[in-house]
């Protein structure tokens, strides 16, 4: 019998991966996890039914969260991962010198499961400059004990336990913990699929923040397969170079910060 998953978006279109195997599945006091092996993307991990991770296309979403912000930030000793449990960010950002990453993920058991299925992100955490806190960010962020140079949010998407991200009073909680000088990158939704979203969070970030920077990546596993990332602070120069080895970064988008008509629309 084949086994195949299928993400819907809204009910009207999708994404169906076929199955060679289920290998996991829980239930958390927030979310259910799945994960799954398949012929065509890999280890999959998904969170209440959506995916979150493939082997196959990990790294351009993880290289296009973090290098942005790292390479345009004034100062990149102390990091903070919003969410990020799969570790992904993290390894990307243990790629600079930095001093400090905490890590601020409400589900400890997104960290384990993947600690066991997906040791190439989650291997990060083992590193002795980070810090894993299970905590939920909206009341980290409220008695934030340190500034932070970078600050990334790697979060799932505006349902569930990160539904309380999508806020105004959490936005300006976090500009608190940010140091003079420092930038924020924000994983900012699908914009075929998830164009209401978007409109939210740019109102509200232009609200909090001001001037805020745009740019896609092409995620071939997330819905309608390009995905936006906002980028908040800092001036257009960039500060550092990118690591050696970058496999998508360094061609497509630091040297070539663009964003779509049609996208740029959604934000203003
Ligand atoms: N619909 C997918 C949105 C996922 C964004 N974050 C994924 C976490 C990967 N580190």
């Amino acid at each position: 019998m084949e086994l195949w998953f299928t993400e819907k978006y809204g009910n009207v279109a999708g994404l169906t991966i076929r199955i060679s195997k289920h290998l996991h599945s829980e239930v958390t006091p927030f979310q259910i996890i799945d994960v799954f092996e398949t012929p065509g993307f890999g280890r999959i991990l998904t969170l209440d039914g959506l995916i979150m991770v493939t082997e196959k296309d990990e790294f351009v979403y993880h290289e296009a969260l973090v290098h942005p912000a790292m390479v345009y930030a004034e100062k990149v000793d102390s990091v903070l991962v919003v969410g990020g449990g799969d570790g992904g960010s993290t390894r990307e950002i243990l790629k600079y010198g930095v001093s400090r990453v905490d890590v601020v993920e409400i589900d400890e058991r997104v960290i384990e499961v993947s600690r066991e299925f997906f040791s190439n992100l989650a291997s990060s955490f083992d590193s002795p400059l980070v810090n894993v806190i299970n905590e939920d960010i909206t009341k980290f962020v409220k008695n934030c004990k340190r500034k932070y140079d970078v600050i990334i949010l790697d979060t799932s998407d505006p349902v569930g336990p990160a539904q309380g991200l999508y806020t105004e009073e959490f936005y300006n909680s976090l500009k608190d913990c940010l140091s003079n000088g420092g930038i924020i990158a924000i994983q900012s939704e699908s914009p075929w699929w998830q164009d209401r979203t978007i409109k939210d969070l740019s109102r509200i970030l232009k609200l909090v923040f001001g001037r805020i920077r745009y740019y896609v990546a092409p995620v071939l596993s997330y819905p309608g397969g390009l995905w936006l990332f906002s980028l908040i602070g800092g001036d257009d120069k960039i500060k550092r170079d990118l690591p050696e080895n970058l496999k998508f970064v360094d061609k497509f988008f630091v040297d070539n910060l663009h964003i779509p008509p049609f996208i740029m629309e959604l934000t203003e």
